[in-house]
């Protein structure tokens, strides 16, 4: 049975999250993963004010077990969210895509555990300074919003920096990815890809079909001439963008061009139109699971191979 600071830390049997993904997490998905013993997360970019509330109470309908909720911090509800997660005093708030500081007192009074996000060593000590319980480094293999370091380096160097847990992210889809992350010093790990073939997840079949049928070079990153740097699947739309991002177009084009893309893949299933988030292990997902399966798999084999791993020695 693999035990970690971080697990009672978050009153959670395995060290397994699933990521808040923009669209994708809601309250039937994140207690389906908090009922298997990780910890579910519910994305407050999916929804406006009153429904992230519902989303949080949906959960907790479903579950009994801690549900976190994750703030994408330049989104335009940001603050609001924020808010409500305090009001609903949610066990676990995560934050991405931003330094959270302006938020922390409010949080830490309402009595929730913060576990931020973040890209830098420098930004995970600050982080720690500001009262966070843990921080989630995530390197540039994830799907999603990514920062310019990756998982195999960043990893050692937070928990080099900080002494609270650190969870690792980005590129991790199984028990060799967990068992990887506990050797590099983490306390856990933050999966999202994975979770997009779960059958608890809501998105249209055809972002399923898009990421079981992925191989290990189906993702490109795009976006970071505007700043909003993402790794997605490889479809028409993402191919069109790389193709023109370094043209002579202007900004608010490219800004224009991108524009309600996320919603089209993660709402409509818009296979020309849509920007399928997805981590670049997405070619690893092979099939649909329920988030149970997926949890213990995942936990189950990173025991073996840790048991197995005094082999190695002489
Ligand atoms: O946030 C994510 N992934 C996301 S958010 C999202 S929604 C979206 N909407 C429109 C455009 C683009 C995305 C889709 N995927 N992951 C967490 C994450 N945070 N990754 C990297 C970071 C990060 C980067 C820099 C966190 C902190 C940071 O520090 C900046 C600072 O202010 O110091």
């Amino acid at each position: 049975m693999i035990s970690t600071p971080l697990c009672a830390l978050c009153g959670i049997r395995y060290p397994v999250f699933q990521g808040g993904m923009a669209h994708v997490s809601d309250g039937r998905l994140a207690a389906a993963v908090s009922e298997a013993g990780g910890l579910g997360i519910i994305s407050a970019m999916n929804f406006g004010g009153s429904v992230l509330r519902d989303q949080i109470r949906e959960a907790r309908s479903l579950t009994s077990k801690p549900v976190g909720v994750n703030i994408m911090l330049q989104a335009p509800s940001a603050e609001a969210s924020a808010k409500i997660c305090a009001e609903e005093k949610v066990e676990i708030v995560t934050t991405g895509a931003g330094n959270p500081s302006a938020f922390m007192e409010m949080w830490l009074a309402a009595g929730c555990r913060v576990i931020p996000v973040v890209a830098s060593a420098a930004l995970a000590k600050m982080m720690e300074r500001c009262g966070a319980a843990a921080v989630i480094a995530e390197g540039g293999e994830s799907g999603g919003h990514i920062g310019e370091a990756n998982t195999m380096p960043l990893v050692p160097q937070v928990v080099d920096a900080v002494k609270i847990p650190v969870v690792a992210a980005g590129g991790i889809a199984d028990g060799r990815g967990l068992a990887a992350a506990l050797m590099l010093g983490a306390s856990g790990v933050q999966m999202g890809t994975r979770f997009l073939a779960a059958f608890e997840c809501g998105i249209p079949q055809k972002y399923k079909d898009l990421v079981l049928k992925a191989s290990d070079t189906s993702t490109i990153v795009t976006g970071r001439r505007l700043g909003h740097t993402v790794r997605s699947l490889k479809t028409p739309f993402s191919r069109r963008y790389a193709q023109v991002e370094y043209t002579d177009i202007s900004d608010e084009e490219l800004e224009a061009f991108g524009v309600g893309s996320l919603r089209k893949a993660a709402i409509d299933g818009d296979e020309k139109g849509g920007c399928f988030l997805a981590g670049e292990i997405a070619g690893m997902v092979k099939k649909e699971q329920s988030a149970r399966e997926i949890v213990e798999e995942t936990v189950r084999e990173a025991e073996e191979l840790l048991r197995g791993a005094a082999g190695f020695l002489s």
